[in-house]
């Protein structure tokens, strides 16, 4: 589901309600959840909206699992809803990654990787008895900004609590006491949130930080490949691991390699946007494009490195409609799109025939000069 940057993606009124498996992008509200309690959201991507997830008024109970949540202004918001648990996202790339707001009390936060965050967490004061543990806060500007009323920062010893990147502790000593000599996987000093709260069993590890690649999206800039002219595939790729990677990614017509686009560094947490000059001199028909990035070392999540766009038609060159022989009808989508440029309202990529995405007298001489052509 793509928005247009307002509305609500999936609203929700009710009860009981299970979201799973949705692509949600680009909304004010990518899921808003109002008077309806006990509902599950499991397995989504939540990206680019004003805020990811909204439990509002009376919406407790939920279980806000395996998500992936990235690029919102807000990744999950609450507000006068109990009980809410959110285990097992990933929360990144937000103004906000959690806000606890007014009156939402018992929250559980576990087993997140909130990270690349402005702020990681923040639970406003007389919010009762959150709990968070179990989560790895990383490269967030602040890791907490509030930390709200009666909220425990870790378990039971030897359970522990969270994983933070700018703990500076050491890990000699083990038990309750951190007195006996002897490391236990845990900061033998608590890590300092602020006057009031602290993780007193800070991890020296993060949890769940893994190698793992996607292809996010594949698209052509024309809808008509021409035999033997350029076009461009945009492909955007995601990092969701914390760990620089160098990633490689190919491009393919159906099941032909038609580009490599090898190397490419992104940083942890990050998202990146690749534009490929392509060529294909393959027969004229109806083809499928899609991005394949290689396995990294260590991933065991593949089923999100392959990415197919929709069908394209290769086509004969400057046959601006695709319909085999170039005639007054493609003189006229030339006309049609005469003057625009890439991003205007008029454009027609298909009519760009000498590819300096703009549509000019001479694009308009391309398609005369092959006027009659047809396809053999
Ligand atoms: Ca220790
Ligand atoms: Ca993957
Ligand atoms: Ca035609
Ligand atoms: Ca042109």
């Amino acid at each position: 589901m793509q928005g247009a940057g307002s509305e609500v993606g999936i609203d929700v009124h009710g009860y009981g309600v299970t979201i799973r498996n949705c692509d949600i992008r680009g909304f004010y509200w990518g899921i808003q959840l109002v008077q309806s309690p006990h509902c599950s959201i499991t397995q989504n991507s939540i990206k680019d909206n004003i805020i990811g997830i909204y439990c509002n008024y009376l919406s407790g109970d939920h279980n806000i699992t395996e998500n992936y949540i990235q690029s919102n202004n807000t990744a999950v918001r609450i507000a006068y809803s109990n009980g809410i648990h959110i285990r097992q996202n990933k929360i990144i790339s937000s103004m906000y990654g959690i806000a606890i707001k007014t009156y939402s009390h018992y929250t559980v936060v576990l087993e997140n990787i909130i990270a690349a965050n402005i702020v990681g967490i923040t639970i406003s004061e007389g919010c009762r008895e959150t709990t968070v543990f179990h989560n790895t806060f990383m490269t967030n500007e602040y890791h907490v900004l509030e930390s709200g009323t009666e909220t425990r920062w870790d378990d039971v010893y030897f359970s522990g609590g969270n994983f933070w990147d700018n703990y500076n502790g050491v890990d000699l000593y083990h038990g309750q006491y951190q007195n006996e000599t002897g490391s236990d996987g845990l900061g033998d000093t608590p890590y300092l949130i602020d006057e009031a709260n602290s993780d007193h069993y800070p991890l020296m590890k993060p949890l769940g930080v893994e190698h793992d690649i996607a292809v996010q999206n594949v698209s052509t800039h024309r809808t008509i490949l021409w035999q033997g002219i350029d076009f461009y595939v945009n492909i955007e790729i995601a990092n969701y691991g914390f760990n620089e990677e160098t990633i490689d990614v190919i491009i393919y017509a159906n099941s032909t390699p038609i580009y490599e686009c090898l190397g490419v560094i992104l940083e942890g947490g990050r998202t990146a946007a690749l534009s490929c000059k392509c060529s294909i001199t393959l027969p004229l028909g109806i083809y499928k494009i899609s991005a394949a990035a290689d396995t990294l070392q260590g991933e065991t999540d593949t089923s999100d490195n392959t990415f197919a766009n929709g069908n394209v038609l290769i086509g004969m060159p400057y046959d601006a409609n695709g319909d085999g022989v170039i005639d007054l009808k493609d003189v006229v989508l030339v006309a049609l799109a005469f003057g625009s440029s890439l991003g205007r309202p008029t454009w027609n990529p298909n009519c760009d025939m000498n590819g300096d995405l703009k549509i000019d007298l001479k694009d308009y001489f391309v398609v005369c000069s092959n006027y009659g052509q047809r396809e053999t």
